[in-house]
């Protein structure tokens, strides 16, 4: 009895920490509404309407997991901990813009802060993301492999739209995660628009539908405009997704969610604090300190610098001390080889050397050893999990 006590207490706590956010994420869509002539020079999104789903995802990645947002993730970035400001930053492309110094898009993050998921910068193109995510789960799941990872529970989080999904990309990250087994949970926010054409126009089935043709991935259905729905679904799947590596998860949102304001993620919640002990000045006074919070953000985002033109380009290159090719192109005793053997003999070094490194790439395989041969040999010395890629073995 009492543990449920306890559980219902914490469930309340987060569904009330929730609430503010959902709050906060509505005051700054419609404060950029209001000041559209500023904002609307930057392309954005918010994430009305997915808040619930967002916030529920935002709040279980820890900071050894990896995550894909896509732009429409903005409650989730507040959920990870960002405040209102900084994604203001973001917007007004502002100096201090905590993703990339006010160099990218708008609802692009990258992250690499201590106490925070990891975030690989994010592509443009819809849907991309998909292959660079199933690539992290395919690094994690090969660190684990190899005993380089200590944190055992890392998870990768993909964050999809619906029309994405429709994207060859997008099966061909599936097709991978199911085949290797990876720690990877794609959310799918179906809201059943792009951004013009309708579900019907666009597919003839949704992304759960479209799922089950991914043997051995593991599907899941949540309305996403309920808070406690989503959190407790989601605490299913990352759980899952931390606990036994090869299980993979297709995360589905109920349709047309701002149709009807019953839908309304805040509606929503705010009816189910209210039965929960909530009063209603109480959730008044939640509603008026995140409008007031966001207010004031913006003020102070609008006054922060911006980029500084002369360093555009301090980023572009990683530096190098290898600015000169050094060592002889022709040793004495060496022997003349063609290319392909060449870098046959470069990886088969390497592959000697660092028994924790892995040759990976379209093709490669072990029993034809690649179209050109050029990994002839190499699955049998170090086997196929050191030496494999798509299209012909399974490592
Ligand atoms: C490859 C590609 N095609 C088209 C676009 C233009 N575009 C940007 S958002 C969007 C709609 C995507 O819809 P969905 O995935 O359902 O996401 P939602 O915004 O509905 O959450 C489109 C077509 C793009 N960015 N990239
Ligand atoms: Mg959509």
């Amino acid at each position: 009895m009492e543990e449920v006590k306890q559980k219902t207490l914490i469930v309340n706590a987060v569904a009330l920490r929730a609430y503010e956010l959902m709050c906060i994420a509505r005051s700054m869509a419609q404060l950029y509404d209001v000041n559209r002539d500023i904002c609307s020079r930057y392309v954005h999104s918010t994430s009305r309407g997915h808040e619930a789903i967002q916030l529920a995802a935002g709040f279980l990645l820890t900071a050894n997991d990896f995550a894909s947002p896509y732009y429409r993730d903005e409650s989730m970035l507040l959920a990870i901990g960002f405040s209102p400001l900084e994604l203001m930053l973001q917007l007004l492309a502002k100096k201090d813009d905590p993703f990339s110094g006010g160099r990218t898009y708008y609802g692009h993050p990258s992250l690499k802060r201590k106490g925070f998921p990891t975030i690989p910068h994010q592509s443009s193109a819809t849907g991309m993301q998909a292959i660079p995510a199933t690539g992290m789960a395919h690094g994690l799941a090969y660190l684990h492999s190899q005993g380089l990872l200590v944190e055992k529970e890392s998870i990768v989080l993909c964050s999809l739209g619906d029309g994405s999904v429709t994207e060859g990309e997008v099966a061909e990250a599936f097709q991978m995660a199911v085949l290797k087994k990876l720690p990877i949970t794609y959310l799918v926010q179906d809201n059943d628009w792009g951004i013009s054409a309708t579900g019907r126009e666009m597919r003839t089935m949704d992304a759960y539908e479209y799922a089950a043709g991914f043997k051995g991935l593991e599907r899941m259905r949540v309305d996403g405009s309920d808070f406690i729905e989503s959190y407790k679904g989601l605490v299913k799947a990352f759980d899952l997704g931390h606990h036994t590596s090869g299980v993979r998860k297709e995360w589905y949102r109920g349709e047309n969610l701002l149709e009807q304001e019953k839908d309304d993620p805040i509606v929503k919640l705010e009816a189910y604090l209210l039965a929960n002990g909530q009063s209603s000045a109480s959730l008044k006074k939640i509603q008026d300190r995140s409008r007031k919070k966001v207010q004031e953000d913006f003020e102070q985002a609008l006054l922060m610098p911006d980029p500084d033109p002369t360093d555009f380009d301090s980023h572009e290159f990683a530096f190098t001390e290898i600015l000169e090719e050094k060592g002889t192109r022709s040793p004495k005793s060496g022997e003349k080889v063609t290319m392909v053997d060449a870098a046959l003999h470069a990886v088969d070094e390497i592959l000697r050397q660092h028994p924790e490194a892995i040759f990976y790439g379209q093709d490669v395989g072990a029993r034809l050893g690649g179209v050109f041969r050029e990994a002839a040999t190499l699955a049998q010395k170090y086997g196929e999990r050191h030496v494999c890629g798509w299209g012909e073995t399974y490592c």
